[in-house]
């Protein structure tokens, strides 16, 4: 990478929060993680941040970020990270802790420390990429799998009377979260949109009003075997149609 860029070859505009040694990143063509983790970067910058932030990746393909950014960063076990995060903010308020996780981590494995860090309202950001399905494992049922979406392990569709409906997070952290949350579902087909609601969760952090917890739609080509023009389609008119974008808490600015 460094060589690249000394010929010349090479510019990319790369947030100044990447490790650059350690891109190209690791996930697969077209993954949606690296657009979130785009947005985060660029939010990160913005804020000015960069020397106060832990950021924490799960397992599943999120811990493909482990060295992703120039930041003090954490890989936990599967489901762990909210509360790994959580205990180091704990310990020393004056951090910015971000856990990043996959619907899996979030939604099923770890969806308890999700749920209860939003009922204590712990002052950490969370940033979930949704995805559909296991993306590292190859492409299992997860929470999030669409009603007759068909996976490796729901090969004739996902059949909502045996599984349930898909869980809808950011939903449920909202109706949990006392006041000061602040929680989003935004999508990778609107990054702008995405990183100003990626941003605001971590002010709302740097505030100390509460939890702040953002949704990302994503897509996983590789999984769902789609090519771009599919994958794109797939996010924008099927996940949108049950997972609906936009904030969903907000807290009031504070006066003075
Ligand atoms: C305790 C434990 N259970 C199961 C696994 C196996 N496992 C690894 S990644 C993964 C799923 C990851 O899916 P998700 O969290 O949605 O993230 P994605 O890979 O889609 O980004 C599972 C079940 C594990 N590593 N640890
Ligand atoms: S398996 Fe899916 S989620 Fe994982 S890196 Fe590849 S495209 Fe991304």
């Amino acid at each position: 990478m460094q060589e690249l860029k000394e010929q010349g070859i090479l510019q990319p505009a790369m947030p100044s929060s990447w490790n650059e040694e350690s891109k190209p990143h690791k996930f697969c063509p077209g993954c949606g993680h690296g657009i979130i983790l785009k947005c985060l970067g660029e939010a990160i910058d913005e804020l000015g941040i960069k020397d106060k932030m832990v950021f924490g990746c799960d397992i599943g393909c999120s811990l493909l970020a482990w060295d992703f950014f120039a930041v003090d960063s954490v890989q936990t076990h599967h489901g762990r990270t909210t509360p790994v995060i959580v205990g180091m903010k704990r310990a020393n308020p004056e951090l910015i802790g971000v856990a990043y996780m996959g619907d899996g981590g979030g939604y099923a494995i770890g969806s308890q420390h999700l749920f209860n860090a939003a009922v204590r309202n712990e002052k950490i950001t969370i940033i979930l990429c949704n995805n559909c399905n296991y993306g590292m494992t190859g492409g299992q049922m997860a929470p999030t799998t669409l009603p007759g979406m068909k996976t490796e392990t729901s090969p004739y569709g996902r059949d909502v009377e045996q599984t349930g409906l898909p869980t809808k997070g950011p939903e449920m952290v909202a109706a949990v979260a006392p006041e000061g949350a602040y929680v989003a579902r935004g999508t990778i087909a609107n990054p702008r949109q995405l990183k100003g609601f990626i941003k605001k969760a971590l002010e709302n952090q740097m505030a100390g009003n509460g939890i702040s917890f953002v949704e990302a739609l994503s897509g996983c080509p590789t999984n769902w075997r789609t090519n771009a023009k599919q994958t794109w389609e797939f996010i924008e008119k099927e996940m949108t149609q049950y997972f609906k974008v936009g904030e969903l808490r907000v807290p009031q600015v504070k006066e003075g």
